[in-house]
């Protein structure tokens, strides 16, 4: 049913579509420069208070749909037709990663790098030094300069000694993969109904390298899933395939990119938001180390085998570290400062999944470290036939169907089309048995509530098994999820074996949200499976389908019958518990609504920022002063390694919530200000903490392995974008290290990287 039907209601749709189309153009024209923000201010569409868009232009005056409430505050994308659950439900492209070879070389200059298979077509051997060195060395070297616009340096990681990858002989890569960040291939649509998106719309990855002579120019959907495994250190290089003209956007996106892998245990030049973007033409080569956490603290002989990775022949390669710090669902998303929210939603991220020897993706290897959680048997690890990452977003539409993102509200934004894998509303087959389910919200600002609803609209009851890519100890039954902020990552374990063939079960979102700040109410499951006309993204959003024979995706040509019996289980202790101790001290740090503009002193962002952005969130730690996000700024300092500190995390406001990540390390969450905390957050570790209105949490925390420069922020990448972000100091202590120093800022531009000395504010103290 379509909400609008008078006359007047559609005069009003008209006029916010007009509104939607205005925006977009000043959108555009803001991106390529031909207005300013002085513009703004002159035609009075900017004020100290914000952006006060009127008169044709404020497609979110809540007169333009009183109708409808429609949450993304315009017309409701157009649906052409297509109807829920008639297309199958993609599994991510899993990538096949290259063997690399130590290059022993006599000449100094390569001995010791990881040289890539001739076949791969990479002339440059992965290195522990970035190419950027030897461009800064000898810029009229063209061997060493972008290829594309013959300008700056050919690998976009900064020069020398601080950005070179730590540890590098004892994380030496073992495997690669060469990704390419690019325009959307032909023909890619989010359901066969809706028309191809544009080239730039959709800015995605795609397997191989596209500067100077690739063979695979183009991104692709759905997107990728890597298998790591602990004791096989990564080598990944992004090539930036972004048109060079930075107007050809479509209207959002910044064609510069620096690829944080969410949580992942790496230096900071390889953590991907240590500002240190690329530009079109340039690769950055990310070294994914697989460090274990507490490598240098605990069980540093590697003896204990539930520390340990798959070897890929039934056996165990065991590492360093705590057994307890194992991580498993993770993913990788851009982090351009100021531009991730456009970024990401327009196709910039994929998943990780982490094996380890309890988290195998093997459901019958029985070696009693093994947990036998589902997944499947073809394969030594890392199984997928019972193990499906489920990446679930909202995206908008405009009226031609083109992939819509209004960045001007720095409430955030949500969008009104539910994607799972990046398909609009799928089925998807299973078998009557055990499945795994890694649901990750992929969303810019909407929060998820999710339960599951048989075809009677009653409960079915699943099992809470790893929050943020954590086991927790105990698996805890469930009937409907706790709310799941951007970036928060449930895995669960549904047995259909309850069900018939032919039955079917939903995934329904419980969760009503119409703007940017805070979830409006939680539905009941018969509620949510009514639908509402004001939040279109209210209802189920992926079906299954229970069948009698599906296609393995582990080893294609095999069928897998329902006939067969499911040997997986969910051991009743999947880890255990990190004490909880007194620390070595404490910090509070508060996220508030700024009073007014809060950019940089003299009226630049660093990085730089769109001319129209409005700063309206702060960060405040220890309450040495609130402040917006300035990569040229420290605002706290961990002194050395190994120390455990308890942080209580502050949101200084009723009206809405903020899902606060930390970089680099999890934190284990303690408690809630004396407010209840569901038993899938109590004492478990965790990298995303929705703070709740007027709320606050505490967790311990520590650092260890690697330092540099790391960031926490909110989550919600448009509040993230609108300068809610910190950054971080970690010194190692480690003498020798480069990282035992203030770590220079890296000023990235098409022409090389500039450092700059940070600002080291007050509360930046131990
Ligand atoms: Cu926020």
């Amino acid at each position: 049913m379509y909400f609008l039907s008078t006359r007047a209601s559609r005069i009003r749709q008209r006029e916010a579509q007009n509104a939607r189309n205005n925006r977009a153009e000043i959108v555009r024209a803001i991106s390529i420069g031909q207005i300013s923000r002085r513009d703004l201010y002159k035609w009075g569409l900017l004020t100290a208070g914000g952006l006060a868009l009127k008169n044709g232009l404020s497609s979110f005056a809540p007169s333009a749909f009183a109708d409808g409430g429609v949450p993304t505050g315009t017309p409701r994308s157009p649906l052409f037709n297509a109807q829920k659950f008639t297309q199958r439900m993609p599994r991510l492209a899993v990538q096949t990663p290259q063997m690399l070879a130590r290059v022993t070389s006599v000449d100094p200059a390569s001995a010791g790098d990881a040289a890539f298979p001739a076949a791969s077509g990479e002339t440059f051997p992965a290195r522990r030094l970035s190419y950027h060195t030897d461009f800064t060395a000898n810029p009229s070297n063209p061997q060493f300069r972008n290829p594309i616009t013959g300008r700056g340096p050919v690998e976009g990681r900064p020069p020398g000694e601080v950005f070179a990858h730590q540890r590098w002989n004892e994380f030496f890569p073992q495997v690669g993969y060469v990704m390419s960040w690019g325009p959307i291939a032909p023909n890619t649509r989010f359901h066969p109904n809706f028309p191809a998106q544009n080239a730039n719309s959709v800015w995605t990855y795609s397997t191989g390298r596209t500067n100077s002579g690739g063979t695979n120019p183009n991104g692709t959907l759905p997107p990728f899933l890597i298998k790591g495994r602990y004791g096989e250190p990564i080598l990944t290089r992004i090539y930036n395939n972004t048109p060079v003209d930075r107007a050809q956007n479509n209207g959002f996106g910044r064609n510069e990119t620096q690829f944080h892998f969410h949580n992942a245990h790496n230096g900071a030049e390889s953590d991907g938001a240590a500002n240190t973007h690329h530009f079109p033409g340039t690769f950055y080569d990310y070294r994914w180390s697989t460090t274990l956490a507490r490598r240098d603290k605990i069980n540093t002989q590697a003896t204990d085998p539930r520390a340990s990775g798959p070897n890929g022949n039934g056996g165990l390669v065991n590492v360093a570290g705590d057994f307890r710090e194992i991580q498993g669902t993770m993913w990788v998303h851009d982090h351009r400062f100021f531009f991730t929210a456009d970024n990401v939603y327009k196709g910039n991220l994929g998943m990780f999944d982490m094996y380890s020897g309890p988290d195998r993706g093997n459901e019958v290897l029985t070696d009693g470290i093994n947990l036998r959680l589902p997944s499947g048997s073809l394969l030594d690890f890392g199984n997928l036939d019972f193990d499906v990452n489920l990446i679930v977003s909202d995206a908008a539409f405009d009226q031609t169907g083109q992939l819509f993102f209004d960045i001007f509200d720095t409430d955030g934004f949500l969008g009104d089309v539910p994607l799972v894998n990046f398909a609009y509303a799928p089925f998807f087959e299973v078998l009557p048995r055990k499945y795994r389910f890694r649901i990750l919200n992929a969303c810019m600002s909407r929060f998820f509530k999710f339960a599951l609803a048989d075809s009677s609209g009653n409960a079915v009851p699943f099992t809470f098994i790893a929050n943020d890519g954590n086991l927790v100890v105990n698996p805890i039954p469930l009937t409907i999820l706790d709310q799941q902020g951007n970036g928060e990552r449930y895995d669960i374990v549904v047995d259909f074996s309850r069900f018939r063939i032919g039955d079917t079960v939903k995934l329904v979102n419980t969760l009503l949200q119409v703007d940017g700040r805070v979830p409006e109410a939680e539905l009941s499951l018969n509620q949510a499976l009514r639908g509402t006309s004001e939040d279109p993204m209210v209802g189920p959003v992926l079906q299954f389908r229970i069948v009698s024979q599906v296609p393995s995706v582990d080893v294609p040509g095999v069928i897998n019958f329902a006939t067969q019996a499911d040997p997986s289980l969910v051991p009743s202790i999947l880890t255990q518990q990190i004490p909880i101790v007194t620390p070595v001290r404490t910090r509070r740090i508060e996220f508030a609504d700024s009073e007014g503009d809060s950019r940089g002193a003299n009226g630049q962002c660093i990085p730089d920022c769109p001319a129209f952005r409005q700063f309206p969130w702060t960060v405040e730690v220890d309450g040495q002063g609130a402040h917006s996000m300035n990569a040229n700024r420290i605002q706290l300092l961990i002194p050395k390694a190994g120390d455990i500190e308890h942080w209580t995390l502050e949101n200084d406001g009723g009206g809405w919530d903020h899902p606060i990540h930390l970089h680099f390390e999890e934190g284990v969450t303690i408690n809630r200000g004396g407010n209840p905390i569901p038993a899938t957050e109590l004492f478990i570790r965790k990298d995303v903490w929705r703070l709740r209105p007027d709320g606050s949490v505490t967790i311990q925390v520590q650092f260890g392995e690697y330092g540099g420069s790391y960031v926490s922020h909110c989550h919600n990448t448009v509040h993230e974008d609108a300068a809610m972000l910190m950054r971080l100091q970690l010194l190692t202590g480690v003498p020798g290290s480069p990282q035992t120093a203030i770590t220079q800022t890296p000023n990235p531009s098409p022409d090389g990287v500039v450092f700059t000395t940070p600002e080291i504010l007050p509360g930046a103290t131990a």
